[in-house]
């Protein structure tokens, strides 16, 4: 079984990836007709966003039966079909897994509500009223965590939509039921799972109001009192009986010193995890009160420090999955490239820099193409609902104008369903996504220039460039287990860091501006790869280059 650490990750939004039935909404057989893309590409594992059934509140965030496929997507038998296919292709396939929260319409819940003494009551967790609410926890997409259940007269908590119900881990039959679960699809040969906001499970039972100063703080959810206990269980359970099974935590609220009593070698409880120190900060007022992007030393400093702490205290060493962009996260080219001025410079800029770091990387789908943010022209095109919650409770009241256009314009730049848009194959109608005549979401006007058939040839192609990259990278050691060291932590444009190994020392230099800058004494030896011809003398706008010594 090849080790992680020289693995790369591709993420496939399965909403928007491909569609094979022309009915506007991707599909698991649109993914199998694109299993020789991903092959040819050069990726290893496939992390499929949820494909289970569910009342799409979330997208399938919500899910409210965990061993359907969701009928939109196909069939028990389309996800046998890929699954051999993927494997007959040497590609791993990992599932989302989502249980912090299920849909309200899962059956269990369906149970639960209906009165205090059902079997179930206890696979979420109910609180009575009073005084009203019982604390002020807030949700991540509308307002207060808790909802009054007419039924019962009580409430039950909900730190994302009202329509995800949290479950109950104190529950030790709720556990079972989600360690059963995870057999059912591990016996069936999927590879391992990405585990939803996995530090939230275990909920602090004092149930106490946020601390001064951090109301509406939703990292406090994170790391919660019996949190090892469960993943321990978890793997006691289930992940130990699996050899090669890939975990990778979504690490919301664990912080870089926290990070290896997730990880640690020898905790047993995950294989990896990633962080949101470098995310968009989402808080719903943000779309009204935006906060800056991060300068160039903040991001290097956050890769440097999570390096650091992976490899330090009692529990190291750590591994982590590193990223970009995901689908909670507007483009990577749009956020942190030049999509207009420098797309070829600026796109492969992203990729070297990711594919040569420390950490098994994962790619969003559409990244290898330069993907960029959509306009969104007025608040009806969007379909998230974090952006239609929040402008629900910041815009819709008065419908000001001037917070409309505020809110508009952040939204262009921070909301999730830039990364939602449909995947760009072709120039042909609907960027080749369907053959229908509509898409969920709309597709970003700019598929005729950027798009995947028109990359496949021309050897000067993001496309191929990450083809290229990806192969490299597979046959070179030093880039899976070498050190990391940032050379120039303070530099406002270059990010120019070492990997050192036994096998060889590599150096990447890359220039996060269009500005030409001298290439600094620090980088020495030999140009073996770049995104411009003749590699020499200064750096050009965008330019990137990895030297071996
Ligand atoms: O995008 C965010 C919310 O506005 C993130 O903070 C996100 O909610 C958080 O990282 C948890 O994300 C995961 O769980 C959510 C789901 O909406 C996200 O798509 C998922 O990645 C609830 O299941
Ligand atoms: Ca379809």
């Amino acid at each position: 079984m090849p080790d992680i650490r020289s693995s790369v990750i591709y993420q496939i939004y399965p909403r928007s990836f491909a569609d094979s039935n022309g009915d506007g909404i991707g599909d698991l057989r649109g993914i199998i007709s694109k299993l020789d893309y991903l092959a040819d590409l050069g990726v290893d594992v496939l992390w499929l966003s949820p494909i289970f059934q569910s009342p799409n509140a979330d997208n399938g965030y919500d899910i409210s039966d965990y061993e359907a496929i969701m009928p939109e997507f196909g069939t028990m038998t389309d996800f046998d079909e890929l699954l051999a296919q993927a494997h007959q292709r040497g590609l791993r396939l990992i599932l989302d897994l989502v249980v912090n929260h299920s849909s309200d319409e899962h059956r269990w819940f369906q149970e639960s509500r209906k009165s205090k003494d059902n079997p179930y009551r206890d696979y979420y967790i109910w609180q009575p009223p009073g005084g009203g609410l019982p604390t002020n926890w807030q949700s991540f997409f509308s307002g207060p965590a808790w909802d009054l259940d007419e039924t019962t007269g009580e409430y039950y908590l909900h730190l994302f939509a009202k329509k995800q119900p949290d479950l109950n881990w104190e529950n030790p039959a709720l556990r079972q039921e989600i360690y059963r679960m995870m057999r059912f699809w591990l016996d069936k040969g999927v590879d391992g799972f990405r585990m939803d906001v996995i530090p939230f499970l275990s909920k602090d039972q004092d149930f106490p109001d946020y601390p001064e100063g951090r109301f509406g703080d939703l990292t406090i959810h994170a790391n919660g009192p019996r949190i090892h206990e469960f993943l321990h269980e978890m793997h006691q359970e289930v992940l130990g009986h699996y050899p090669s099974v890939i975990t990778v935590g979504e690490g919301f609220g664990v912080s870089a010193e926290q990070a290896n009593l997730y990880v640690g070698d020898r905790r047993e409880e995950l294989q990896m995890i990633y962080h949101f120190d470098h995310a968009v900060p989402r808080e719903e007022h943000r779309f009204l009160n935006p906060a800056p992007e991060f300068t160039l030393p903040e991001l290097k400093a956050i890769f440097a420090k999570w390096n650091t702490a992976l490899d330090t205290g009692e529990d190291a060493p750590g591994w982590q999955n590193i990223y970009f962009g995901n689908h909670d996260n507007p483009r990577i080219l749009s956020r942190f490239g030049d999509p207009e001025r420098f797309h070829y410079e600026s796109a492969t800029v992203l990729a070297t820099v990711l594919l040569t770091q420390r950490g098994t990387p994962s790619l969003y789908q559409g990244d290898e193409l330069g993907m960029s943010n959509c306009l969104f022209e007025d608040i009806s095109e969007f379909d998230d609902i974090q952006v239609k919650n929040a402008w629900a409770a910041l815009v819709a009241p008065d419908m000001d104008p001037a917070k409309q256009m505020q809110f508009l314009k952040t939204a262009n730049r921070i909301a999730r369903d830039h990364a939602r848009t449909p995947m760009q194959w072709s120039d042909a109608p609907h960027a080749g996504f369907t053959t229908g005549s509509t898409t969920w979401l709309k597709v970003n006007p700019n598929y005729p220039t950027v798009n995947a058939a028109g990359q496949d040839s021309p050897p000067r192609s993001v496309l191929n460039y990450y083809r290229q990259l990806l192969r490299w990278r597979k046959q070179t050691p030093t880039l899976h287990t070498g050190t990391y060291r940032d050379l120039l932590p303070e530099h406002p444009t270059l990010w120019a860091f070492e990997r050192a190994h036994e096998s060889g020392t590599f150096v990447t230099v890359a220039n996060f501006s269009e500005e030409r800058v001298v290439l600094p004494a620090e980088v020495e030896g030999k140009a073996v790869l770049g995104n411009y011809a003749e590699p020499d003398g200064d750096l050009r706008a965008w330019e990137v280059r990895v030297y071996v010594h």
